[in-house]
């Protein structure tokens, strides 16, 4: 197969007056990319992100647009048998024109669009139009016409089109429909046919992995003699070839292991299909991993398991749930999603949740989650709205399924489909106020549609029709024992972190709390007059409405009123990764019963307030840090009772509470650990009171428990404990607990310094100091460790990254310090 790629420079125009006054003449436009994407880099139009730039932006996307592009076909292209123009990803809504006809009309983001162009080229130039119709227009007039409801923070109608929800607008991001060519687009010359599909499935034997590959071909020229062939190619460069029944057995399989369960070997499947002169007319190559990998939906003592098993194992799967990395989609580089992806393998994650109301991501996005080891659950593209399905969306929606299975359905990686964000139980509770058809269109969709394609085109992985669900047709959908869980009593319901462990859920896929980005990123899109919570810029930057209340709400139940917005962005970091640690503590001390925490939301589509614990511009906030600790292979943890559990207001009458301490340990690794547990009872200079300490086997793959200390006699304003496990002589995890709010503890000044040493930072502290915070004023050091405690004592992190220029220290203890 020949390919001609007509990416590069092409020209664009707006059709008709615009916010920005930008004249109707064509200017030169990068493709793949957007109309936002042009007109910044063409500084006709300012960064949508800075204050309330955003408006603007949206108003243009009133009008439609026009791409245009000639290229070139030689005489020998046009003998070819097939002539194809493919367009990997349009933005969305379009009709395309070549050499002055019509060839067709795109309606869909998420499908590739392939036009038979044969008689219409000719040798020479040819012209190419693509003109994108307005968006926004076209939802308003759709909803005039059929109700579709959904979430309130997107724009009316945003149902009716099959393009990236949350480009209209979510709850952590901005409305800026973007149009444009945001994939390749080619030009394909087929000689006689190409491959149709190939489908490689596993069978794991005793005597090594049979690869069963099914394939087939599609016909251009008059039927002919062909031979199809494959090979594979190991990680090391081994060689298999076809057995005579077409099957390849790898023998000694090096198989593919989530991360932190074992290496990530890919082999390289090769299909050629010759003619009877044996020239090669087409090639098939993906990389796949060697492993099984379902779910496990069994019956047991608390309801039903609800696991990732990968080779016989079952894996906690441990993540966060990922939304698109930037509005403007050109924006999202194969450089930028690595480094966001290497940040989950060193937060220790195994699992990352693709969101329903986003766009399939990119080829390279599961390239890299298949070296990494990260589990991907991905969601078909539908979210908290409900649909009105007539003939033309089910076409439309049936073949975005065909091309995205086929497109993502080998990869390693690859842990469970699917069928949309919160829908089974937000369209059963009416939360949009689906009409009576909406509510039976989506049985059709979720539990016949799309699971009936995924059992022809990819039987072999997990399908889900829901996230949450339990299992489907609105049947206990809520049911926290039975399949997967989103649990939101703590943030949008208000309840304290402590609530978290009311619940064992099977399969906690989103709960999250909310803080506000490092002020290096607030300072990327307000003046300094904007820098208050409350301004109408910051508020812009804030999509969830009651949040910065209820963010200052948790303030007043856990720590001192901060004293400047610094210190409100600090306290509010801490609140975040304290609540989500409380929850993932929890459920991995009862590994076993929970089997996931996928923690809601990794990171951020634009600059703002949100639930991701990386911001837009990759800084790590506090949650991140905390994340590394307690998603740890091996992790030592605090079930405490004190004065937040039993007696949260201090005006009670007095009485006395218990105050104590379960340790602990926590082990996802396939081997069993001995080490050391050691605890101490401190005063606030960190001075040990009492201390203990004990060996301990935790066997693979499960949780112990250590016996429960009281310290009810000791004053809960006075005392904090300490702990760690200890292996090999090696801290290995470590933590501390308060038996009251950290509000009301008595912190000491920990008069806390820092000293750099090549790339090594030296904290001192002389006394408690509480999740301690290391940063310059360049906002972008990466450390090994941070946002810890420091007993009194000197820790050393490594710089990762960064400047090592004016480097600053604070603690809990300055919250509240006005002095
Ligand atoms: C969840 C998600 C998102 C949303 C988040 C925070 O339910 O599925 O729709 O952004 O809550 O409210």
């Amino acid at each position: 197969m020949k390919k001609i790629s007509l990416n590069g420079m092409w020209a664009m125009k707006i059709n008709g007056e615009n916010v920005y006054g930008i004249s109707n003449d064509y200017m030169p436009a990068k493709v793949p990319g957007s109309v936002y994407e042009t007109l910044m880099d063409l500084g006709k139009m300012p960064d949508p992100y800075y204050r309330d730039n955003e408006l603007n932006a949206l108003k243009l996307m009133e009008q439609d647009f026009t791409y245009q592009t000639v290229f070139n076909l030689t005489e020998d292209m046009l003998e070819l048998d097939g002539l194809l123009l493919r367009f990997d990803g349009i933005d969305t809504l379009g009709g395309v024109f070549l050499n002055g006809s019509s060839i067709g009309k795109t309606e869909n983001m998420h499908r590739i669009w392939e036009f038979d162009i044969k008689d219409l080229v000719r040798a020479g130039e040819n012209e190419l139009r693509v003109v994108l119709y307005s968006p926004t227009k076209f939802i308003k007039e759709e909803q005039q016409k059929c109700y579709t409801g959904g979430s309130h923070e997107c724009m009316d109608g945003f149902p009716h089109i099959r393009k990236a929800h949350c480009m209209f607008g979510w709850d952590w991001g901005p409305r800026l429909p973007d149009a444009g060519i945001f994939r390749d687009v080619n030009v394909l010359g087929i000689q006689e046919c190409r491959f149709e599909q190939v489908y490689v499935r596993q069978q794991h034997k005793s005597e090594g992995v049979l690869l069963d590959i099914d394939w087939s071909l599609e016909l251009f020229g008059e039927e002919t003699l062909t031979e199809v062939e494959f090979q594979v190619i190991g990680p090391k460069g081994d060689i298999y070839n076809q057995t005579e029944d077409g099957n390849v057995l790898i023998t000694e399989p090096d198989l593919w292991w989530p991360n932190g369960y074992g290496k990530q070997p890919l082999y390289t499947v090769r299909g050629e299909v010759r003619n009877e002169k044996g020239e090669v007319l087409d090639l098939w190559e993906k990389r796949i991993g060697l492993r099984t990998l379902t779910v496990k939906r069994e019956k047991d003592e608390w309801g039903e398991s609800f696991c990732h098993v990968v080779n016989g194992v079952p894996v906690f799967a441990m993540g966060a749930d990922h939304i698109p990395e930037d509005n403007i989609l050109g924006r999202v580089t194969k450089e930028r999603t690595r480094a966001l992806l290497d940040d989950c393998i060193a937060a220790n994650f195994n699992s990352i949740r693709v969101w329903g109301g986003g766009y399939y991501p990119d080829d390279f996005f599961f390239d890299i989650c298949d070296e990494l080891g990260l589990m991907v659950w991905l969601d078909f593209m539908y979210a908290c709205a409900s649909y009105e399905l007539d003939d033309k969306f089910e076409a439309n929606i049936r073949q975005e399924t065909i091309d995205n299975v086929l497109r993502i359905r080998h990869h390693a990686c690859l842990a469970l489909w699917c069928g949309n964000n919160e829908m089974e139980t937000q369209v059963q509770d009416k939360a949009w106020k689906p009409s009576p058809k909406q509510v039976m269109d989506y049985i059709k969709i979720y539990e016949y549609i799309i699971p009936s394609i995924l059992k022809e085109y990819d039987p072999m992985t997990f399908y889900w029709p829901s996230s949450p669900s339990s299992g489907g047709n609105y049947e206990d959908s809520w049911n926290p024992n039975k399949g997967d869980t989103h649990y939101w009593d703590v943030w949008h319901g208000n309840k304290p972190f402590s609530e978290y462990r009311k619940f064992h859920f099977r399969y906690a896929s989103e709960f999250g709390f909310q803080s506000f980005p490092c002020i290096q990123t607030i300072e990327s899109f307000t003046e300094k007059k904007d820098r208050n919570i409350f301004s109408r810029v910051m508020e812009m930057h804030q999509r969830n409405t009651a949040a910065n209340g209820k963010i200052l709400n948790y303030i007043s139940d856990n720590y001192l009123y901060p004293k400047d917005f610094d210190h409100l962005i600090y306290t509010s970091q801490l609140l975040q990764a304290d609540a989500i640690r409380y929850g993932v503590e929890h459920w991995r001390r009862h590994r076993g019963r929970c089997m996931g925490a996928i923690v809601w939301q990794l990171n951020d589509i634009w600059p703002v307030a949100s639930w991701a614990s990386i911001d837009y511009y990759g800084r790590w906030k506090a949650l991140h840090y905390s994340e590394k600790r307690f998603f740890a292979p091996i992790m030592i943890s605090c079930e405490e009772e004190g004065e937040m559990t039993k007696r949260p207001h201090c005006i009670e009458e007095p009485h006395d509470i218990e105050k104590s301490a379960r340790l602990n340990v926590a082990n996802e690794t396939r081997e069993d650990v001995t080490g050391t547990v050691r605890w101490a009872l401190r005063n606030p200079k960190a001075e040990i009171i009492l201390q203990g300490e004990e060996e301990i086997t935790v066997p693979a793959l499960t949780s112990v428990w250590l016996r429960k200390l009281d310290f009810s006699s000791y004053d809960e304003l006075k005392v904090y404990l300490t702990f760690e496990f200890i292996m090999d002589n090696k801290v290995s995890s470590k933590g501390s607990c308060l038996f009251t709010a950290p509000k009301h503890f008595g912190f000491e000044d920990p008069e806390l310094n820092v000293r750099t040493e090549g790339d090594k930072l030296y904290i001192n502290s002389k006394a408690y100091a509480r999740s301690v915070e290391i940063s310059n004023i360049a906002g972008d050091l990466k450390l090994s460790d941070n946002y810890f405690d420091v007993n009194g004592e000197e820790i050393c992190v490594d710089i990762l990254s960064g400047s090592k220029e004016n480097i600053r220290v604070r603690s809990v203890y300055d919250i509240g310090s006005f002095m």
